[in-house]
């Protein structure tokens, strides 16, 4: 039988993102609960021809439901992801709130589908989808790292407003106008102009300088690897881009990789395309990704500064709602049919 799913968080940007996935991937369902806070339950939108009306979610939203996907902020994820764990219910959860929970498998299906195959549909459970900037780098970096072996990977983001959810592309659209109008920009998601700059990364500042964002690249990566050895460095910067994340990606390899032969494997990579045009110097770019499940790479090139073939300098652009989240999720749930 088809899964009675839950989407938690459904008015959100990923809430969203996730009933247009689970629709283009005809994704199979029996029933399907539309939740979100008090504040938004009651309102009614159509789904795949069939009103629903959004309920409250509470500690007692869980009971039949099969899979719930999650993406209405940490604090719910971790009051409500264990209750409906409880409840027999296999939660897909978007926030950070479980990802280094050592009993939860932090998983990007085309990378490391085999961290959940201990979790059976029936048999409550959480699965953690990983930050946005790590799905997309690893998206592009793993199968380099499977035939090369990634020593040390220099990280510099490039992120979208979508990472900071609806209310920050609104936002930006909002600055962008009053800007070109001469007005003062409203400033109530960042606290600073966004429209027309760019900023260190909106995350706490954490006591070794690094924001957390950057440090969730650094940790999730050796997670999902498995390899607590993998150095991993990042520089995340916030740029005025409405739903895809561009990532410069410096590689150092164990073993060498000369730059045809990489090409030669993203070609085949799943979930990856190559656009790389150097005479037309035309790589990658967000816009071009925006509503795409596939992450671009260009840029392919050997680093100057490495001797012989141990090192790659990479580029990668990726829809941070769709990829980064709410694709990457129901990929999780599909490896659960
Ligand atoms: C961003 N990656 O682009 C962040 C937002 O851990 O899921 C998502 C934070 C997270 O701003």
């Amino acid at each position: 039988d088809a899964p009675s799913i839950a989407v938690v968080g459904v008015t959100g940007a990923v809430g969203q993102e996730f009933l247009s996935v689970l629709s283009d991937r005809n994704f199979p369902y029996s029933s399907i609960k539309m939740l979100a806070s008090k504040r938004s339950a009651g309102k009614k939108f159509t789904f795949e021809g069939v009103e629903y009306v959004v309920e409250e979610l509470t500690e007692d939203s869980f009971s039949g439901v099969d899979i719930a996907l999650f993406s209405a902020g940490g604090g719910i994820s971790k009051k409500l992801g264990p209750i409906a764990a409880k409840c027999g219910t296999v939660v897909v959860d978007n926030s950070s709130a479980f990802r280094m929970d050592e009993n939860v498998p932090l998983v990007i299906p085309e990378v490391n589908p085999e961290a959940m195959r201990d979790i059976k549909l029936g048999k409550g459970a959480i699965i953690a989808n990983p930050n946005c900037s790590t799905i997309i780098c690893l998206m592009a970096v793993t199968p380099l790292h499977k035939r090369a072996k990634v020593l040390r990977m220099v990280v510099s983001t490039y992120q979208a407003a979508s990472g900071a959810g609806a209310a920050a592309m609104d936002e930006l659209v909002q600055q962008t106008r009053e800007v070109l109008e001469g007005k003062q920009p409203t400033c109530n998601i960042f606290k600073r102009q966004y429209a027309f700059n760019l900023f260190s990364h909106n995350a706490p500042v954490l006591s070794n300088g690094y924001n957390e964002e950057e440090m969730k690249l650094v940790k999730e990566t050796r997670k999902i690897w498995n390899d607590t050895d993998i150095k991993v460095t990042a520089t995340c910067i916030r740029v005025p881009v409405m739903r895809a994340h561009a990532e410069s990606i410096n590689l150092q390899f164990e073993n060498p990789l000369d730059e045809d032969t990489a090409r030669e494997i993203l070609k085949n990579a799943p979930g990856v395309v190559i656009i790389d045009d150097r005479a037309s110097n035309n790589f990658p770019t967000p816009l071009e990704v925006s509503n795409k499940d596939a992450v671009a790479v260009g840029r392919i090139r050997r680093d100057v500064s490495q001797e012989g073939n141990y090192g790659l300098d990479i580029f990668v652009c990726g829809d941070q709602i769709r990829k980064g989240a709410a694709l990457n999720a129901v990929q999780i749930a599909e490896l659960l049919l």
